[in-house]
């Protein structure tokens, strides 16, 4: 039998559905989004819980030319099967494919594109300002999760809407949770708010009144809504939006239809800043994901009929896991080992020490600029503070880095996870400016290890220093470089030399060490013999080393898994100007300065001539 899901080619194909579809559909779109991203990965529970939202918003606007912007947008699976996406929606996040984010090249109905946290309100706010500028008539609305809310960007856009007075609705889709349980002040809030019965009842009772009011007239009305201002003042902290200069409607169930639809239908009418609270389940409708929400966060892949997702062998551990271990290993051997995490318990791996450590544990919410100043203060303090934390994150706290921790010289150490290309999340999760923006911070040490082993001896040296410290490595298996020489103890700005050849020399960064003794293998089949250098620093280099390289070939290449312009291969290059380091030509390969789109990680690699087959192919046209 034909789906509903299959007629709908536009928002427009929905309008005519009664209830019953609506809740047909529903249930449809839960079955595409399970299937798919069993079988693609992707963010499940997220997705599942807000597809009632998306169905009432596209029923009560009409997009695009209404605006709808989602934050994070990795809740948007809905908003993309209804608006024109369904039948491509099965190569999600494959190269190619659908993203997995809103994203406006993709679609007219994605007006923002986003990936990074709480931007949703900000957006929405300049959207809805020039929408009054222009003269225009439309409807703007921001879709926020409650973990989102707590940032301070998200806390700014309230801030400046509120004050603005124009028509905007927000939508606080609450389905407490971030991606673990989340923390934090806010969160306590409102929680107060949607458990708190005596004000429930309260409202409730306020309400019945507010149904009558047509009998009762405006001064009735005015009369209740005081009332209910004063109850709020009593019973529920703060009132934080209504101070904030929002009208506040809620707690509304997110999952109910019948609730939702008409309160939207009537709120659209408003025409000033409203904050719709509505209550969701995190993973809504599939069992697996209902019990842990935090699992089906952002999967790979599992399997429908039991949930279960894929097992790591230790073989197979990313540097994540050896992260993890090792900073179970510090903790217990250093107690000026503090961790801080901004929202990623699980994702980064500091989940065990969390465990192990309570009190030296700090999760501070999708707070990454104050996560940095506040581990600022803990070093200050005279502790040890490991930021473990994605580098796509990390670039909203720039300011931080240079003003709180560099100009003070404080050694806080930053472990940068998902560096690199991280494969299926695309543009905005790539982890491929932090060289570039962290190898000019003065009194920084900048790394990045080969293997997990090396990870393991970085995390020490970094403990060691008194400075800051950044260390880098990428979504992917840490393995152990057989045949490299033993790396430890480290000395700072010192690199390893990992095979020698007279034909042309590799000076690689990180994970690409490995990449380049394959390359040295492929090349050697072929009767050229080339040196590979694992340089481990970023800042300070191996001067003496690389003047060595230029002394014995004529062609240095550097290599690096990051933007090349402002990379490690341009500091190579400073330094030789610098130095003036002889008669030597460096090629700098690394990624091209334009963003990137999502697709398999290796496939990513290969497309941009960064895999090993790739890099000896590139040398060997240089060398003839
Ligand atoms: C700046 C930033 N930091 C961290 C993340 C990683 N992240 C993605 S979703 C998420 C949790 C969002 O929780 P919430 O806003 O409540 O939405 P929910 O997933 O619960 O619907 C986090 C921390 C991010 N996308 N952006």
């Amino acid at each position: 039998m034909e789906k509903l899901l299959d007629k709908i080619k536009s928002p427009e194909n929905i309008k005519n559905f009664d209830m019953e579809q609506l809740e047909i559909l529903a249930g449809e779109i839960r079955d595409r989004i399970i299937n798919v991203t069993s079988n693609k990965g992707g963010h499940v529970a997220s997705s599942l819980g807000a597809v009632e939202l998306a169905i009432a918003l596209h029923y009560c606007l009409n997009s695009p030319k209404d605006k709808i912007v989602w934050d994070v947008g990795h809740q948007s699976y809905a908003h993309k099967l209804l608006t024109g996406r369904a039948d491509r929606f099965d190569t999600l996040r494959e190269m190619g494919g659908l993203s997995g984010f809103p994203n406006s090249t993709e679609s007219e109905h994605d007006p923002f594109i986003c990936g990074h946290s709480a931007t949703s309100i900000s957006a929405a706010l300049g959207l809805a300002s020039a929408r009054d500028i222009s003269g225009e008539d439309h409807n703007v609305v921001a879709v926020i999760g409650d973990a989102s809310l707590s940032s301070g960007l998200a806390f700014e856009g309230l801030n400046n809407a509120g004050h603005s007075k124009t028509g905007l609705v927000v939508i606080l889709n609450d389905n407490e949770y971030s991606i673990s349980k989340p923390v934090g002040a806010m969160s306590r809030y409102l929680n107060t708010v949607i458990t708190n019965p005596l004000y429930n009842k309260v409202r409730q009772e306020a309400e019945k009144v507010v149904k009558n009011i047509p009998k009762l007239g405006p001064a009735a009305y005015n009369a209740v809504r005081k009332f209910q201002e004063g109850v709020k003042n009593l019973l529920v902290p703060g009132i934080l939006f209504e101070e904030l200069g929002f009208r506040y409607f809620g707690p509304v169930d997110g999952h109910d239809l019948k609730q939702l639809i008409p309160m939207l239908q009537k709120i659209m009418l408003l025409k000033e800043p409203v904050l719709i609270h509505a209550v969701t389940k995190k993973g809504k409708g599939y069992q697996f994901s209902e019990e842990n929400p935090t699992k089906f966060h952002g999967v790979k892949s599992f399997n429908i009929s039991t949930g279960k997702t894929g097992t790591q062998k230790i073989e197979d551990w990313t540097f994540t896991e050896y992260f993890s271990d090792k900073m179970v290993k510090l903790g217990r051997k250093d107690k000026r080992i503090v961790a801080v995490t901004a929202a990623m318990p699980d994702g980064t791996g500091l989940a065990d020490f969390a465990e192990k450590f309570p009190e030296r544990f700090f999760d501070v919410g999708i707070m990454e600029p104050h996560a940095v100043t506040f581990s600022a203060g803990l070093a200050r303090g005279g502790l040890r503070p490991v930021v473990a934390i994605y580098s796509t994150f990390l670039q909203r706290s720039y300011d931080q880095m240079i003003h709180d921790i560099a100009l003070q010289n404080l050694p806080v150490i930053f472990c940068l996870d998902r560096a690199g290309l991280v494969g299926k999340d695309g543009p905005t999760h790539h982890g491929v400016f932090d060289v570039s923006y962290t190898r000019n911070l003065p009194n920084f040490v900048v790394m990045a290890p080969k293997d997990g082993e090396e990870l393991n001896h970085m995390m020490d040296l970094a403990v060691d220093l008194n400075c800051p410290s950044v260390i880098r490595y990428p979504r992917e298996k840490a393995g152990q470089i057989v045949g490299a020489s033993s790396c430890a103890p480290l000395e700072v700005g010192k690199a390893e030399l990992l095979r020698k050849g007279k034909d042309a020399a590799i000076l690689a960064i990180g994970n690409m060490a490995n990449a380049a003794l394959m390359v040295g293998d492929i090349l050697s089949k072929q009767g050229i013999e080339i040196t590979v250098v694992n340089a481990r620093f970023i800042k300070p280099l191996d001067g003496e080393m690389i003047e060595l390289l230029a002394r014995e070939h004529n062609k240095i290449f550097t290599l690096e898994e990051s933007i090349a312009s402002g990379g490690f291969g341009s500091s190579v290059l400073e330094f030789c100007e610098r130095e003036n380091v002889g008669d030597v030509r460096i090629r700098c390969l690394g990624l091209p300065d334009e963003f990137i789109e999502h697709g398999d990680r290796k496939e990513l690699l290969r497309k941009y001539h960064l895999s090993p087959a790739e890099i000896a192919m590139t040398i060997e046209a240089e060398l003839k």
